[in-house]
């Protein structure tokens, strides 16, 4: 399936993420806690499986072969140091584990194999898996869903305009199409973007309609703040602004009540209280341990600190999507009114209204 995303919500969209402050956040609270815990948020771990030496040239990636990041490559990890790396996390709190690798795609050699048998020895421990391993086929996504892959995570990072300024080495649709495989295998869908890398807001919201227009939406949705690494083309790029992070976050949360909003890369740089102000305005997931991919985040005892100053749990395994056990009863309708919006956005196929969320979907054969 081939989606081509047009203009329609777009102007309901972008009135949302700039509505005044207060009042977003207010709203992106409300509709937060009709759908999740506000008091939990879960801590998934990165385990960079194969580092560096990716043909592709993501101009925000120090993992980029094209770039000289002075990175040290690495070969695929062996499963024995993988699955050790993971036992590690969920002692550390984390539920969740996330294997990055830096292909540009899977390839069916003795390496995917190999992941293929991470993915089982760790989801055998309990926990979510979820990898990232660039752009796979409907058979390898298969694959990995009988070993038992929870998540796959497959970035859309920004608007398709502007996706062409950041990365020639391969199309959007591309992209579009592995989440069509990782959806059609039964596997969730974590897919989201980077702000900060020169774009527009309407390239972020560009981002956001792009996954409304899908049949469903990804289950998880990570913001990146870029970090801006030597070498790559987007160095120079300075730190965005945390208002805007919390803009996009509290929009993504409006717009996706049932998904889950991922305060990714990008923590280093903020301090305690504006990523207070991010899981308020309905973040409800990071990635924790001193490193993401090859840049830093903050250790788990900083997290930890973070946690019990704003009273906040860990969440354990397997909720993507589920309702809190607990209900809370603020905003019920505000909430549903959204949630009704989005749904009757996928059906809309006329021009839409402009005082809602109601796209005009196109879907190419
Ligand atoms: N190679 C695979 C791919 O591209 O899907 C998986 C790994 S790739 C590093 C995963 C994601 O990390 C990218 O899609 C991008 O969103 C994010 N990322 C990479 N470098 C980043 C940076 N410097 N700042 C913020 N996010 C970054
Ligand atoms: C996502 O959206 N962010 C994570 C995860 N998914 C794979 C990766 C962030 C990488 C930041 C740069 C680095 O550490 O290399
Ligand atoms: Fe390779 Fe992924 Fe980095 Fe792009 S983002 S250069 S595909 S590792």
């Amino acid at each position: 399936m081939k989606i081509n995303h047009t203009y329609a919500t777009q102007q309901a969209a972008l009135k949302l993420y700039h509505t005044p402050l207060m009042d977003l956040m207010y709203q992106a609270a409300t509709v937060h806690r009709e759908f999740h815990n506000p008091n939990e948020v879960q801590m998934s771990s990165l385990i960079s499986i194969k580092t560096g030496g990716c043909s592709e040239d993501c101009g925000y990636c120090p993992q980029s072969a094209k770039y000289n990041t002075e990175l040290e490559v690495k070969p695929l990890m062996s499963v024995d140091e993988v699955v050790g790396l993971a036992k590690n996390a969920k002692v550390n709190g984390s539920s969740r584990v996330c294997m990055g690798a830096a292909w540009r795609n899977v390839r069916d050699n003795r390496d995917f194999d190999k992941v293929v048998e991470m993915v089982q020895q760790i989801n055998g421990m309990g926990m979510e898996v979820c990898a990232t391993l660039g752009m796979l086929n409907e058979q390898q996504a298969e694959r990995l869903k009988n070993a038992g892959l929870y998540a796959y995570n497959h970035n859309l990072d920004s608007s398709k305009e502007f996706y062409k300024d950041i990365i020639s080495t391969r199309e959007y649709e591309e992209r579009i199409e592995t989440i069509g495989h990782v959806r059609n295998a039964g596997i969730s869908v974590c897919s989201g973007g980077i702000i900060g890398m020169g774009e527009r807001v309407e390239d972020r919201i560009g981002l956001l309609m792009t996954y409304v227009m899908m049949e469903q939406p990804p289950e998880s949705i990570p913001i990146n703040a870029l970090v801006a690494v030597e070498g790559t083309p987007l160095e120079d790029q300075k730190p965005v602004p945390v208002w805007e992070m919390v803009r996009m976050i509290a929009t993504a949360r409006i717009i996706f009540p049932e998904s889950i909003i991922r305060l990714s890369a990008g923590r280093t740089q903020m301090s305690k209280e504006a990523q207070a102000l991010c899981f308020f305005a309905g973040a409800s997931s990071i990635f924790a341990g001193d490193k993401l991919l090859t840049t830093p985040n903050p250790a788990f005892n900083e997290d930890k600190e973070l946690f019990d100053i704003l009273g906040l749990t860990p969440k354990t395994p397997f909720q993507d999507g589920e309702q809190p056990e607990t209900k809370f009863d603020a905003g019920v309708e505000a909430a549903k009114e959204y949630r009704e919006k989005i749904k009757a956005a996928s059906e809309k196929t006329s021009a839409p209204k402009t005082d809602g969320f109601q796209p005009r979907k196109v879907i190419v054969e």
